[in-house]
């Protein structure tokens, strides 16, 4: 028999900074039942689909959820009854139309994006597939590399630092299992450092230590520190990757590294900042190290830094494919940070990622700094097969619980599983 969808219900739940969001619940007519849940962005690219928030000022200061919630019960869930949940990209496309609007401002991208995973989910336990091995056929093996978001500043934290996030990268690990511990450790290790110094060991949104540091380059020296700590190769074992986050510092063509004191810079200088840290430093990604709009910037930073390390854009493309091809016509980056909830629905980061394929493009999947239980990313990184996760430090269980999902896929997956792949520096 066909499976069939019977019923679509939705909940305003609460993400990891206590906000609301949605969760939706999706049932088929024999009985199967999944639910999964959306997060959300504090550094949000201008172009990502909306977030309906209700904005009434008197129920968590305007960001409940519960108009997104009757959109899901409401209008999505009658149109969906009776399909056929294995039929994705056209519940995606329906949910699309429903909407009508080019950044889905009408119904929600909360709310459509809860609904094509739940459905997703719901679809795969019918079909009595692992989600990853649902969404990515009999051959998806490839456990990631993590880039674990261990020193947050920016927007993720209320500290000195200017940049959003400094991950370690244990790219020399032999198995994910081996590189979840390379990176648990060298997170303690950071620990014990920051706490001899007299600085701060409180965590920031996404699990990494928050401490005010005295400047930025700082938190690359003692994480380098840390990796020796703990007893590993800084470089070879475990590397640095950067998230600046710049849009967040960026005014009127100008970078303000206010929070450090260290002044105005040109979207050239601050290159010129990066290329004198690649060279002391093992850094071997970038993230949106210019902001979203400094098209122009970007052909010149990644003309610089594009043969040395991976540069990633992530506020500029928004996982959207109009954004993703002019970065390719114009060589804006080398690589892409895909954020489900960034577009909306699981057809169209998949098309994303089509188009990071074609163009030989790396693609990184990402987590937002709000988020929830919810493991659904890390299925959908092994069934996408990239070798790159980005989901927060070894701590807080909403970054663990992605991790912990990733270590029981590997298990699952036995001999057959792979790992790496990510480029060590030359
Ligand atoms: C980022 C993300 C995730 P946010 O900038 O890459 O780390 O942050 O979810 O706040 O946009
Ligand atoms: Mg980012």
């Amino acid at each position: 028999m066909k499976p069939a969808i019977d019923k679509i219900t939705a909940l305003e739940i609460l993400d990891s900074r206590g906000n609301p969001t949605v969760r939706v619940y999706c049932t088929l007519e024999d009985g199967t039942s999944a639910q999964a849940s959306v997060p959300s962005g504090a550094s949000t690219g201008e172009n990502e689909a909306v977030e309906l928030r209700d904005g009434d000022k008197k129920r968590y200061g305007g960001k409940g959820v519960t108009k997104a919630v009757e959109n899901v019960t409401k209008v999505m869930a009658p149109r969906l009854k009776g399909r056929d949940p294995r039929c994705q990209a056209e519940i995606d496309s329906i949910l699309i139309d429903l909407d009508g609007t080019a950044n889905k401002e009408k119904l929600g991208a909360n709310a459509i994006l809860g609904v094509s995973m739940a459905v997703a989910r719901a679809s795969a336990l019918t079909s009595k597939l692992p989600l990853f091995e649902y969404l990515g056929g009999a051959t998806a093996r490839r456990l990631p590399v993590p880039m674990m978001n261990i020193l947050n500043g920016g927007k993720h934290a209320d500290s000195s630092v200017d940049f959003q996030e400094y991950m370690i990268v244990p790219l020399g690990a032999p198995t994910f299992r081996e590189a979840l511990r390379y990176g648990s450790e060298t997170f303690h290790a950071l620990k014990g450092i920051l706490a001899k110094r007299g600085y701060a060991t409180s965590v920031g949104d996404e699990g990494g230590f928050a401490p005010s540091l005295k400047s930025n380059e700082e938190a690359c020296e003692l994480i380098v520190e840390a990796i020796r700590a703990a007893g590993y190769r800084p470089g070879q074992d475990v590397a640095l990757a950067i998230d600046p986050a710049a849009t967040s510092f960026a005014r009127d063509g100008a970078y303000y590294l206010d929070r450090s004191g260290q002044g105005k810079k040109s979207s050239d200088e601050l290159t010129t900042m990066y290329r004198e840290w690649i060279g002391k430093y093992p850094i071997v990604s970038l993230e949106d190290g210019l902001a979203e709009d400094d098209w122009d910037g970007f052909k010149r930073h990644t003309a610089a830094l594009g043969s040395l390390v991976q540069i990633v854009g992530d506020d500029m493309y928004v996982t959207n494919t109009k954004y993703l091809q002019r970065g390719i016509t114009e060589h804006s980056t080398n690589a892409v940070l895909i954020k489900l909830n960034q577009i909306g629905t699981v057809t169209e980061t998949v098309q994303a990622i089509e188009l990071c394929r074609q163009a030989g493009w790396r693609y990184v999947i990402s987590h937002r700094s709000g988020e929830t239980e919810d493991a659904f990313m890390a299925d959908f990184t092994v069934a996408m097969g990239g070798g790159q996760i980005k989901t927060g430090s070894v701590c807080r269980s909403e970054r663990i619980a992605k991790y912990n999902r990733l270590l029981e896929i590997e298990a699952e997956l036995g001999p057959a599983a792979v790992f790496g792949g990510f480029p060590t520096r030359a």
